[in-house]
């Protein structure tokens, strides 16, 4: 049925690049997060090979710990992880096998300080899963997720600097959950390295413009799209003559939505200074099968000129239960607009309604006040632990006055 679903999900990331970029400093490129209903089509193709059994633990099986056990199932939960044994070089390797579709398997990395650079880097040799890893923190927090090195390299990679001592990380290795037929399981190896004192990366305040001019996107993920001019009336008759208020207050529902945080939004009625970096989101226009895009979820903004498009037209009044008022309107949307940006801050999938980056609500939610929290990782993203939004956003862009 028609926007029967109001499901807000990330699928596979599609390279696109813009050819018209508003008013920025920003070059062009990217890969996009799709917020929406849609293809739900796993990858196609494997890494080959033989999908040979390995039993999860340490590569060296002669390896112990007096914190814990250092291989075997179980290891489905933080508190049955295998501790990853280290050597003087603070270097460890690690093999195992996600059994079937959705096991996981917890690893304890230890104590790391603020400062400290943690690389991992998880292969499948032997075997076509297409795995994913997350890390955490002693209170279950996710620090870092990847699923897939690249768009065609669907093994994972991460290197991260630990912002906050902890004494107890993690990792978790597990199927993607967009992993195809065949590739849901296999063997795996990690190597880890820890190198001590590296330093921990400022934090960088982010603009975001929201530009309701209108304009073209080359390449997106259903092909070239122009975005028309943000228009109240292309809603519903309910706003005909409300453009320019409504406008506003998206802007509003967006800012107290970032309030705490070192965001400042903007729109292309009252730019930016020409050449300075932002993050852009367009709004305008329909999609009959999402509500926004973003280019990837891009850890700790890496990248201060990445994009998003909010379909503005999409927020119909046949998806929600009651025609909103134009003040509840607003907030859908800037919820929505919220979501988008929380991803080109790095933030991924959690399921709560309440929760700004939920990712299966009904529409109605959008209508309430949703706010960063903390919540339960999305079951796309892992089905372990919590995503703290507030805090991995105070250690990206900092707080206000901080
Ligand atoms: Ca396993
Ligand atoms: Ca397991
Ligand atoms: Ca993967
Ligand atoms: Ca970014
Ligand atoms: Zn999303």
């Amino acid at each position: 049925m028609y926007m029967s679903m109001t499901i807000r999900q990330a699928y596979r990331l599609v390279t696109v690049s813009l050819l018209t970029v508003f008013l920025t400093g920003c070059g062009a490129g990217a890969v996009f997060i799709i917020d929406g209903t849609g293809d739900t089509s796993g990858n196609t193709g494997g890494n080959g090979g033989t999908d040979g059994t390995v039993t999860d633990g340490n590569r060296d099986e002669t390896a112990t710990s007096n914190l814990g056990k250092t291989s075997d199932e179980p290891n489905d939960t933080f508190a049955e992880a295998i501790v990853a044994v280290f050597d003087d070089s603070d270097i460890a390797g690690l093999q195992g096998t996600v059994a079937q579709k959705s096991d996981l398997d917890v690893y304890l990395l230890g104590a790391l300080s603020a400062g400290d650079q943690l690389t991992i880097n998880t292969t499948t040799p032997n075997s076509a899963l297409d795995v994913s890893v997350a890390v955490f923190d002693s209170a279950f927090r996710v620090v870092y997720i990847n699923d897939d090195v690249s768009g065609s390299n669907f093994d994972s990679t991460l290197t991260w600097i630990v912002r906050r001592d902890s004494d107890a990380f993690y990792l978790a290795i597990t199927n993607s959950a967009f992993a195809g037929t065949g590739q849901e399981s296999g063997s795996y190896q990690s190597d880890i390295i820890v190198n001590r004192g590296v330093g921990v990366p400022a934090t960088m305040p982010q603009i975001l413009v929201i530009d309701f001019d209108g304009g073209t996107i080359d390449d997106a993920p259903l092909g070239p799209t122009t975005i028309p001019a943000f228009d109240a009336d292309q809603i519903s008759d309910s706003y005909t003559g409300q453009t320019e208020i409504l406008k506003g207050l998206i802007r509003d529902s967006i800012a107290r939505n970032f309030s705490r945080f070192n965001i400042e939004v903007m729109t292309s009625d009252n730019p930016p200074a020409a050449g300075t970096e932002v993050a852009t989101i367009f709004m305008g226009g329909f999609s009959s099968t999402m509500f926004g895009i973003a280019d990837n979820v891009d850890l700790y903004n890496a990248d201060f000129c990445d994009d998003a498009i909010i379909f503005s037209e999409s927020f119909t009044p046949r998806i929600f239960t009651n025609t909103p008022s134009l003040e509840a309107l607003a907030e859908a949307i800037g919820n929505v607009t919220a979501h988008e940006a929380g991803h080109l801050l790095g933030l991924n999938h959690v399921d709560d309604d309440a929760a700004i980056m939920d990712d299966r609500s009904s529409a109605d939610a959008f209508l309430e006040d949703q706010e960063f929290i903390s919540a339960p990782l999305s079951r796309d993203i892992m089905s372990l632990g919590t995503q703290d939004a507030a805090m991995l956003l105070e250690d990206t862009v900092g707080l206000v006055g901080n």
